[in-house]
């Protein structure tokens, strides 16, 4: 539509003035990552965001996601200023952990090694020895299990299950879910699986484990991406947010690509498989945050070096 047009023309036109680059994670509208494309910024899942952001030479970072997001950015670049769309945006595994009851958690099982997903606030990720992203969660629990440590893993019970399963690590778990991923039902899968038996299975494994033993790939977006490309079938069922669509079909043009189920009946529904934080991103407020400053992150200087210190062994850690 028109309004989009100069909505767009403005967030490019404020993007120079500012000198700043645009961020965004594969869950947010299509809008806003082909202008995240087309601007010179990164669509990306949280593992890339944090390292484009930190690499690149910007003043000014937008990023279009989720609040950890945000944060994360301003962790990792202090001197950047740091704008949100909104900040209202966070994410259901943030909101199930809260900081005084994870740290009194970690404080009752001092002989564990605490590692945290990325999507928890700043004063998680603080209490923590490592952060993992999807991409790397195995790596990391791997070499941590080599090493003959135990793990207190948070939030993501599903995702803790999927790693323990895979690595056989001792991983005490944090009960905490994603709104979205865990609404993907397997009896869904199942009966799309049974019309169209070519079709491989990509799951993200924040999905029920009944829903992750279905997947031929299992694994964080950028990975699911990749396995689309990887693979030989020409149907893929794809279990993770639909914002993924947008580049999964762009790097796929040939291929036809089906929304899992998120009902068992084999239905889907218009608010289901988004999360809803993520759909609080729009092109308004991305040209409102720009034009005024508005939605930017700030984060205490003694919780930032706090969190930074397992930030950074995520960075760094190489398989
Ligand atoms: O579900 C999320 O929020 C994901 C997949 C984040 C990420 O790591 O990109
Ligand atoms: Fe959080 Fe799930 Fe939304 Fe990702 S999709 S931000 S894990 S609620």
């Amino acid at each position: 539509p028109a309004q989009d047009e100069a909505r767009i023309d403005e967030i490019k036109r404020l993007l120079e003035l500012h000198n700043a680059v645009l961020v965004a994670h594969y869950y947010t509208d299509d809008a806003i990552q082909q202008l995240a494309e087309e601007t010179g910024g990164c669509v990306a899942d949280s593992l890339e965001m944090a390292r484009f952001g930190a690499r690149h030479e910007a003043d000014t970072l937008v990023v279009a996601g989720v609040r950890f997001m945000g944060e994360t950015a301003k962790i990792l670049s202090p001197e950047k200023r740091v704008l949100m769309p909104t900040l209202e945006a966070t994410c259901s595994l943030d909101i199930g952990c809260p900081a005084d009851e994870f740290s009194a958690f970690c404080d009752q099982h001092p002989d564990r090694t605490v590692v945290v997903y990325a999507n928890t606030s700043a004063a998680v990720k603080a209490r923590a020895d490592w952060v993992v992203t999807s991409s790397i969660a195995v790596d990391v629990i791997e070499h941590l299990q080599a090493r003959g440590e135990k793990i207190l893993w948070a939030p993501d019970k599903h995702l803790g299950g999927y790693i323990q399963q895979k690595t056989g690590a001792d991983m005490l778990l944090w009960d905490g879910a994603c709104i979205v991923h865990e609404e993907f039902k397997a009896k869904g899968i199942e009966d799309l699986k049974a019309l169209y038996p070519e079709a491989a299975v990509l799951v993200h494994p924040e999905s029920p484990a009944a829903v992750v033993e279905l997947a031929d790939v299992a694994g964080s977006t950028s990975q699911l991406i990749k396995a689309a490309k990887e693979l030989p079938h020409d149907k893929l069922i794809v279990a993770t947010d639909r914002g993924i669509f947008f580049k999964m079909q762009q790097m796929v043009p040939e291929k036809t690509l089906f929304e899992a189920p998120t009902a068992g009946n084999g239905a889907t529904c218009k608010s289901c498989a988004h999360c809803p934080w993520m759909a609080m991103n729009a092109l308004d407020n991305l040209a409102g945050a720009l034009r005024e400053g508005s939605g930017e992150i700030f984060v205490d200087d003694a919780l930032r070096h706090a969190a930074l210190k397992p930030l950074e062994r995520m960075l760094n850690f190489q398989k």
